[in-house]
């Protein structure tokens, strides 16, 4: 798996919504909140069977409704197609949760 060249992550970060590159790594971040835990914890297991099949796995922790969410390829040292896939499929299974704007505050 190879890194992202300059132009694949611009054009990557400009197709997903909420996404910001991490401070001193190559990596991107996402909080996503849900309605509660039960939809948190739903998102992450159906995540999670993703995360299997890809053989590609989040940095992430959960406090009741809110998911941490840090994508990054390990084996690469840095941001892969492999992250942009899991963020596709992340904030598409998220629904309102992973649209920051429509979000209800908390
Ligand atoms: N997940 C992530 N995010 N990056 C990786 O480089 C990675 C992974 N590598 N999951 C996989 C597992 C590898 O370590 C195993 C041995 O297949």
């Amino acid at each position: 798996m190879q890194k992202l060249d300059k132009a694949a992550r611009a054009q990557a970060m400009n197709a997903l919504t909420g996404w910001k590159k991490t401070r001193g790594r190559d990596a991107i971040h996402k909080t996503f909140i849900f309605a509660d835990f039960n939809q948190a914890f739903a998102w992450m297991a159906r995540v999670a069977m993703m995360a299997e099949k890809l053989d590609h796995h989040p940095e992430w922790s959960n406090v009741y409704k809110t998911v941490e969410v840090t994508l990054t390829t390990h084996d690469a040292g840095g941001l892969s197609d492999l992250d942009v896939k899991m963020a596709r499929f992340m904030d598409k299974t998220a629904g309102a949760a992973g649209r920051p704007k429509q979000r209800a505050k908390s």
